[in-house]
């Protein structure tokens, strides 16, 4: 069949799915876009997007000006409309983008994964694809998603196909897009791979990687965003122990940069936040668990990364100490929410922990939360206290101390000599992003981490 008369039903219009579900309308593909918020369905009807990454709202700029569309329909979570369920029984490949995050003390949450199945399994017929490309631990696809899919008399790999193709998207950049990011996939059988091949051939330009198994597949994902999370843990680790010993932690990495091999520089902070990083190792380490083995490297991974947000409490009271400043009547601004520079996405943010840290020791200390601490970020100023904060100005007014959560473009933009001005007597600075040199210069107290 051809691109043009195959249907594309694409599960979860998130930062995964919408940015995909364009580039499969883009493509050709008659794509329907399946969500369970009808806001979400309503706002990309009128090819707006919800999310404010710019290059996805260029997706949909571009699918109104070449008269495309991503049909798309709210999946309300009790039953179908009469029009969706007709569309449903007439899809060629469904694929589902649904969040897959985990619970309280770590373990993954599934319970997207199967909503998304057990609706698929409701419209399955023969020769249907399935992709998952949401992370799942190894084993998801045969343990848990297909035993739904079967349970509608139809055979996985005989009758309907279902493979898993990662996805890899990392918000905001700009160089590795949708079409240029390479992947990697499996399927069941050697039929269900061709297809997969052939479907993703059809929507991006970079090199496809076929793997032996849907578990190797699987496994990739949350293996090479595990290998971030140790990454990052053994400078953080290191970070707290440079400030003892009174050396410069990006100094050393810097140095240690000059490797032309063998060396990949990841570097300290106030914590690792966001979809993917903090939540991947989890996947394998809970999956791992069940068979009997015990991933005590990552998990101390995982605890390093998760103390971060107490650090840098700690790098504070010794900024205060330093600056003979008293916690019981300062008023402090917290600068940025995100978890990342640049992006208005707060899951799994350090920075809310640290507002928490924050604002329980000011109460401690018998100092009004109420009134001596402002949070202030430019992409979430919703979330943004007092509600009437509108610029990093007015943050900062009057307050003696900073602590910065997120490398936003603006906050690294500020000139040293604004902080003086303002009367800022310390800094403490969560992602090492602020001259540090010339902060001190102006007398300002300045406490990185690790630096
Ligand atoms: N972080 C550090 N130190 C570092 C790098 C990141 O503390 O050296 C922190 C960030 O501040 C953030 C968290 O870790 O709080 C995650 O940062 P990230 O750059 O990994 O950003 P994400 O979560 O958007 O990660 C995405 C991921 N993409 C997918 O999972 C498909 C990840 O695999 C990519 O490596 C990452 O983008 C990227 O490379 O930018």
């Amino acid at each position: 069949m051809t691109q043009q008369n195959q249907r594309v039903a694409i599960i979860g219009l998130g930062y995964v799915g919408l940015p995909l579900a364009c580039l499969v309308a883009e493509k050709g593909y008659t794509t329907y876009g399946i969500d369970t918020n009808p806001a979400i369905v309503d706002s990309i009807d009128n090819y707006k997007s919800h999310i404010k990454d710019a290059s996805i709202q260029l997706r949909l700029d571009s699918l109104k000006e070449n008269n495309k569309k991503i049909i798309p329909y709210s999946q309300d979570r009790i039953n179908l409309s009469e029009e969706l369920q007709k569309i449903l029984k007439n899809i060629d490949i469904f694929i589902v983008c649904v969040p897959t995050p985990v619970k309280e003390k770590g373990e993954p949450n599934l319970s997207y994964i199967i909503y998304a199945a057990k609706k698929i399994k409701e419209y399955l017929k023969k020769d249907q694809l399935i992709i998952i490309e949401s992370t799942i631990f190894p084993g998801t696809c045969e343990e848990v998603i297909i035993p739904i899919l079967e349970e509608s008399g139809l055979n996985a790999g005989i009758d309907f196909h279902i493979a898993h193709c990662p996805e890899r998207i990392d918000p905001g950049n700009k160089q590795w897009t949708l079409e240029k990011l390479p992947r990697v996939y499996s399927a069941l059988n050697e039929t269900g791979k061709q297809l997969t091949r052939e479907f993703y051939s059809s929507i991006i330009d970079a090199p496809l990687t076929e793997l032996s198994s849907i578990k190797a597949a699987e496994a990739t994902k949350v293996v090479e965003n595990t290998f971030r999370d140790i990454n990052i843990a053994f400078v953080n680790e290191l970070a707290q122990s440079f400030d003892t010993l009174g050396i410069d932690v990006l100094e050393v990495i810097k140095g240690a940069s000059t490797k032309p091999f063998a060396f990949m520089p990841h570097y300290p902070g106030c914590g690792v936040g966001g979809h993917c990083i903090p939540v991947d190792p989890y996947y394998l380490i809970a999956r791992a668990k069940q068979s009997g083995f015990d991933h005590k490297f990552m998990e101390l991974a995982r605890n390093i990364n998760k103390y971060m947000p107490h650090y840098t409490i700690e790098r504070l009271k010794q900024g205060l100490k330093e600056a003979n400043l008293d916690i019981s009547t300062i008023k402090i601004a917290l600068l940025g929410l995100a978890y990342k520079g640049n992006v208005d996405d707060w899951r799994e943010s350090p920075a809310i922990e640290i507002q928490s840290l924050l604002i329980k020791l000011l109460d401690q200390n018998g100092n009004n939360s109420e009134t001596n601490f402002r949070v202030y970020d430019p992409l979430l100023i919703k979330q943004s206290f007092p509600l009437d904060l509108r610029t990093v100005e007015e943050a900062i007014k009057g307050v003696a101390v900073i602590v910065l959560a997120t490398d936003h473009k603006m906050f690294k933009e500020i000139n040293p000599s604004v902080f003086k001005e303002k009367g800022i007597k310390l800094i403490v600075d969560g992602r090492n992003c602020l001259d540090k040199e010339k902060i001190q210069a102006l007398g300002i107290v300045y406490k990185g981490i690790g630096r």
